[in-house]
């Protein structure tokens, strides 16, 4: 069966930018890819982005989407990302530029004439829903023209890490959360607590950097990955990296990781207050919306063969 094409939408912080190395050594290199804001605003997502596609040599068209969630005030996560978003990493001396600045309309066109050709395009959220929400929003039938969807965010346990009970990217748009998941779409939802279950110990990272050419590629996915270490260990959670975008990457891409998982359909905490942005699990079904598949658990030596081939893809010598 042949591969679909694969738009990869993102927030542009640290394991965003790991997740798009890893999918490039995989072969797998997006035939697009939006930016929404989130870790940090829409232009420095972008700006980010771009970086990470110099320092890989992949050529991408890039379209900026939305700068604020459907409701209420944006959020960031400069304390986890820094504040370049990328955890100081060195940057390219000269980037691309972007290809447009309607991520939105991108997605409806693309997806419409995936719908009407049959030839069906996946997508991989990394970043809060607003970009697709707003899309669904304008043309509800362009789920027909979606492939696998895979997303990362929310939480299958109850347990956040913005808030007690909410991840990241669903709190940061939770309105948004709320139209995916009540779309006609059978998505593949890897969710907050089942990342921070799949880690990468310091002494692997430190011997797949030892096989590394060094170059710009390397410096830049070093210090990408030491930005995490340096956050656990201040932190008390250990010398390791945890695997957060880039597992929803290797979910994407080789959907046989997954080992465990939980059909659910999913209700979005709207109110103000503890529970905002919480994503309510209920494989019960009770709550009506879609059915939609939880990653519980995925293939550790598969996930650190793929991290492992993002560390030493670089181009050799100066570019
Ligand atoms: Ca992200």
């Amino acid at each position: 069966m042949a591969t679909n094409r694969l738009i990869v939408d993102t927030d542009g912080g640290v394991d965003d930018a790991q997740a798009l190395l890893l999918l490039i050594a995989a072969g797998r290199t997006p035939d697009a890819i939006t930016t929404v804001f989130g870790n940090v605003n829409l232009e420095t997502a972008t700006a980010n982005v771009l970086a990470t596609l110099a320092i890989a040599g992949a050529s991408v068209p890039v379209h900026m989407g939305a700068a604020e969630p459907l409701a209420g005030d944006r959020i960031h996560a400069h304390h986890v990302h820094g504040e370049d978003g990328l955890g100081g990493a060195p940057r390219p001396e000269r980037t691309g530029k972007v290809a447009g600045s309607d991520a939105v309309g991108f997605l409806v066109t693309t997806f419409s004439d995936a719908a009407a050709s049959g030839d069906r395009v996946d997508l991989l959220t990394i970043g809060p829903l607003t970009n697709l929400a707003l899309a669904l929003q304008q043309a509800p039938g362009i789920t027909r023209g979606l492939g696998r969807l895979t997303i990362m965010g929310g939480t299958i346990w109850g347990r956040g890490n913005v808030t007690p009970a909410a991840e990241f990217n669903v709190f940061a748009d939770p309105e948004a959360a709320a139209v995916v998941f009540g779309a006609e779409v059978d998505a593949t939802v890897v969710p907050w607590e089942v990342c921070v279950a799949h880690e990468l110990a310091g002494a692997d990272i430190d011997r797949m950097f030892a096989g590394a050419t060094d170059g710009d590629y390397r410096a830049f996915a070093l210090a990408l990955v030491q930005n995490e270490r340096t956050r656990h260990l201040r932190s008390g959670q250990g010398d390791c990296l945890f695997f957060i975008d880039p597992l929803a990457a290797a979910v994407a891409i080789e959907p046989d990781i997954v080992t465990r998982s939980q059909r659910a359909c999913v209700g979005v905490a709207l109110e103000p207050g503890l529970t905002r942005g919480m994503t309510v699990v209920d494989p019960s079904g009770r709550i009506g919306t879609p059915m939609v598949t939880f990653v519980e658990g995925a293939r550790r030596d598969r996930l650190a063969a793929l991290f492992a081939a993002s560390v030493t893809h670089g181009r050799r010598g100066p570019s």
